[in-house]
């Protein structure tokens, strides 16, 4: 009996002697090149600017980002221990009870049922999980819960394919892609409150240093709310695959001084201007399909299915950050979208050279 066990142990060794050498030629090998690529791919998508500034999480300039960020530094240092722990008691086991010639084969003395450390690995990891839950809690329901003031801001956001729709509905503004909001003295708050929905598809709303991250879903009223600190730039990007040109979503959210800001509105607020030296462009923008797509006000266009283009020279980009907002830009933009952003759901119109230059000469005068 005791002959037989000791064989069938040896086989079993053996077994796994052979497994073992298996796994240091090939699988070893391809563990270390996959783990390897995935460092290469991190490293590159970490040093892949967005519009030349990488946005951190932990770099957070707002109160809900601020408590994304303590939270997330909370939960890493407790699995960082977690992991120093287990992995120092591992290594210590894997050096000191290795195999050694003396063994000659044999399995060491099983232990069965011990309390102590069945009630230590249960208890323990249970203390955590609670732990770990309890302060998520805390951090959404901060964030969630947060009563919106009266002064507050309100801005709607429509997530399109492939651009954001921004309307703030008490300043009779709309626009889109670069989100204009003003600071918020800790000192006098002025927080803005978004709510988000969606005109197609699922999309996720994420600019990491401002808040987190929230999804636009056709059909749901979705809310989050940011107060940045300082006026500032911030970049961010739709979170959420939505389509061929998802990654083409660019967010730019302006943080300016109030003076800033409400100079900003102001200017939104008014009509296109009117400039007679650029009526040619205007009359074959209000007498080809644009202006069932494209809303300018103060015209006769007032398509909903594309970006407002009232202050369109306002924005510094176009379709959503894909190019710089230039006159050989956005001519290539009405030209051929798809040499832009290809993929995008504004056709290429078929215009004559001339009709496009009067039509790029029109579009030029919205400020
Ligand atoms: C079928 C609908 C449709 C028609 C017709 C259309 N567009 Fe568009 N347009 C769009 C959509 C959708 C976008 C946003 C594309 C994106 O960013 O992915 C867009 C974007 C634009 C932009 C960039 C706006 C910005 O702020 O990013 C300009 C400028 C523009 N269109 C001009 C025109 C002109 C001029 C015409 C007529 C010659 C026209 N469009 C016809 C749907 C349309
Ligand atoms: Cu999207």
């Amino acid at each position: 009996m005791l002959r037989r066990s000791g064989r069938r142990s040896q086989l079993n060794t053996a077994r796994h002697n052979s497994l073992l050498s298996t796994l240091r030629g090939s699988g070893l090998r391809a563990l270390l090149l996959g783990i390897g690529l995935f460092l290469a791919a991190a490293l590159c998508f970490a040093s892949q600017p967005i519009d030349g500034r990488v946005p951190s999480i932990f770099d957070p300039h707002s109160t809900p980002a601020k408590s994304i960020d303590h939270f997330s530094l909370f939960v890493l240092s407790v699995t960082g221990l977690i992991f120093l722990v287990v992995f120092t008691l591992l290594i210590f086991a894997v050096v000191k009870y290795r195999m050694r010639p003396a063994d000659a084969g044999r399995e060491p003395t099983q232990v069965y049922g011990s309390t102590q450390i069945e009630l230590a690995w249960t208890v323990i990891p249970i203390l955590i999980v609670v732990v770990l839950f309890l302060a998520t809690a805390r951090v959404i329901h901060s964030v969630e819960d947060a009563p919106e003031p009266a002064h507050a801001l309100d801005v709607t956001v429509i997530g399109h394919q492939f651009w954001w729709e921004f309307r703030y509905p008490r300043l009779g503004v709309v626009t889109a892609n670069e989100l204009h909001i003003p600071v918020s003295d800790p000192a006098n708050p002025r927080p803005t409150f978004l709510t988000l929905l969606s005109a197609d598809t699922d999309h996720s709303f994420w600019v990491p240093q401002l808040a987190g991250k929230t999804d636009l879903i056709p059909n749901r009223v979705n809310h989050m709310w940011m107060d940045p600190y300082q006026a500032e730039v911030f970049v961010g990007q739709c979170a959420q695959y939505c389509g061929t040109q998802h990654a083409k979503m660019l967010l730019t959210v302006y943080v300016d001084n109030p003076s800033d800001f409400d100079a900003w509105v102001r200017a939104q607020q008014q009509t296109a201007v009117r400039d007679d030296s650029v009526a040619a462009g205007q009359r074959i923008f209000e007498s080809t399909a644009c202006i069932n797509c494209h809303a300018i006000r103060g015209t006769a266009a007032d398509g909903r299915f594309g970006p407002d283009l009232t202050h369109l020279m306002s924005r510094r980009t176009i379709a959503s950050g894909a190019a710089e907002n230039t006159k050989a830009n956005l001519r290539l933009w009405i030209q051929q979208p798809d040499a832009i952003k290809p993929g995008s759901l504004m056709p290429a119109m078929q215009l004559s050279n001339a009709d496009l230059d009067a039509l790029v000469d029109y579009l030029e005068t919205l400020r």
